[in-house]
């Protein structure tokens, strides 16, 4: 009886524009519920000849996120969402991928830098039936890099249903350092997901223009595909892999007894020195890596707070605001009264950043990103070409950037809309050079593949384009706002 009534507040949220509103699910002690903590299987692949073989199989599934009812999910090579895989730099990789879903797909490598044609993007498109095998060297250093769909027009209900994993990389630099790194153990990945259900327990991907435009806010938040869950934590030290795998929400990550937590890595790897933070904002697609003291043996836990979207400004802003998409909410607890000693520390200093020099670039490219608002926007429309970017929606058959390979380029972003965008760019791992109107914090010091511009807010990024040169097959750069991806907001990169 008590979760029927649990659901039924979750319809009348959803059933307007609104969510995590007044009728959020996180008002109460969403804890009692008493759900574990799932650590996404490791699947470290196997050797063969030389190579570091992996077998995905893309499926469709089904899951009990609530109790007695069941949502049609899809998968790798599980009910929702896949393996977290492992791979050593220099290894070799041979990704074998089935797609048994019944309809195409794409598994598009998210940070690595690799071949055009093994990049997975909407080019690469994998076949109902078929078996694509890309394979390719880890280039990338240490780091925790992501895959998930991104078929042209379908990366975001794609990604919704479950088709996205971990990829964690390793290198001799980060294992000689004595962090964390005991996999599910003392260094846990986390992927945090918001997702609307309908009644019936179904998910309910987008229903408005206002969803199109705004990307898809959820009122529950599926941590490693499970709500609100519990995690016992074995270690005093322990280290938090965290993935914003969600298709527009922006968090501001911090604990709730406002604990300190020291932040190792961004997107492409570990920082040269650990930074103190209290708080830090995660925009979709960007990854953190943190470390946290757990001996005073306490349970707390890890919330969204208010002021993930603070920077947004005007209209927009304030809509979203009162929206409810920018609130404080719970996402796990973590228990520690059983943790034990550690033998595992966090250094002062990680690893050594080579230096790029900005006069070292080729040049600046510019890059706006725009979107249509107003009544050709809310009044209808298929809603796919209301993003920009330079003016343009996305078409395959256009190149809007040829980059020459072995150079940096200066990427200035401006965005000239009422939202924020995470820019992601394929096949490079950049550096912020500015962001907003300031140099970059410490915190932001660090390798990044996705970049968010505040609304009418301008970045400057040191971009690299490395090892690989295809004259045919580009890469894609676009926002990791999947509605805004689908919607048009991606450009198509040659590096040659
Ligand atoms: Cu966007």
């Amino acid at each position: 009886m008590k979760r029927r009534n649990f659901l039924i507040s979750g319809a009348v949220a959803t059933a307007g524009v609104a969510v995590f509103g007044a009728n959020s699910l996180y008002s109460y002690d969403i804890f009692k519920q008493k759900r574990k903590f799932a650590v996404p299987p490791l699947y470290e692949g196997k050797k063969i000849g030389g190579k570091r073989v992996f077998n995905l199989n893309l499926q469709k599934g089904e899951m009990e996120f609530f109790k007695g009812l069941k949502t049609q999910t899809i998968g790798i090579n599980a009910p929702f969402l896949g393996p977290t895989l492992r791979a050593k730099k220099g290894d070799m990789i041979q990704v074998n991928i089935k797609n048994s879903l019944g309809y195409d797909s794409t598994i598009h490598w998210h940070g690595f830098e690799l071949p055009a044609k093994m990049d997975g993007g909407p080019h690469q498109i994998i076949k109902n039936g078929a078996t694509w095998s890309p394979e390719f060297a880890i280039k990338n250093r240490a780091s925790m890099l992501w895959y998930h769909s991104h078929l042209l027009h379908q990366t975001g209900v794609q990604v919704y249903k479950g088709l996205a994993g971990l990829f964690i990389l390793d290198d001799d630099e980060s294992q000689n350092l004595n962090l964390p790194s005991e996999y599910g153990v003392d260094d846990i990945p986390i992927v945090l997901q918001d997702r609307n259900f309908n009644n019936d327990g179904s998910f309910r991907y987008v229903s408005s223009q206002q969803e199109k435009m705004m990307g898809i806010h959820g009122n529950y938040v599926l941590v490693n595909g499970v709500i609100a869950p519990t995690l016992e934590a074995k270690k005093k030290l322990t280290r938090f892999r965290i993935l914003n795998g969600s298709n527009a929400r922006y968090y501001l990550l911090g604990f709730s007894d406002n604990r300190k937590f020291q932040l190792i890595g961004s997107d492409g790897g570990l920082l040269e020195k650990p930074v103190t933070l209290g708080q830090i904002k995660l925009a979709p697609a960007q990854r953190i890596d943190i470390v946290v003291d757990l001996s005073d043996g306490k349970d707390v836990v890890l919330k969204s707070y208010k002021g993930a979207l603070s920077q947004n400004m005007g209209m927009m802003g304030m809509m979203m605001g009162n929206m409810g998409f920018d609130i404080e909410f719970d996402l796990m607890k973590i228990q520690s009264k059983d943790a034990k000693n550690s033998n595992a520390k966090v250094p002062q200093n990680l690893i050594k950043h080579p230096v790029w020099n900005p006069k070292d670039a080729v040049g600046v490219r510019n890059i706006v990103l725009q979107m249509r608002m107003g009544i050709g926007m809310m009044g209808g429309g298929n809603g796919e070409d209301n993003f920009f970017i330079n003016g343009k929606s996305m078409d395959m058959h256009r190149i809007d950037a040829i980059a020459k390979k072995d150079t940096f380029e200066i990427w200035k972003v401006v965005n000239k809309s009422p939202m924020a965008h995470p820019l992601h760019i394929h096949n490079t791992q950049f550096k912020t050079l500015a962001i907003n109107g300031r140099k970059p914090d410490a915190s932001e010091s660090g390798f990044m593949d996705t970049i968010s511009v505040d609304p009418m807010g301008i970045a400057y990024i040191m971009v690299p384009f490395r090892y690989y040169s295809d004259n045919k097959v580009p890469y894609m750069f676009h926002c990791h706002i999947l509605e805004h991806e689908d919607g048009g907001m991606m450009g198509q990169l040659l590096v040659t």
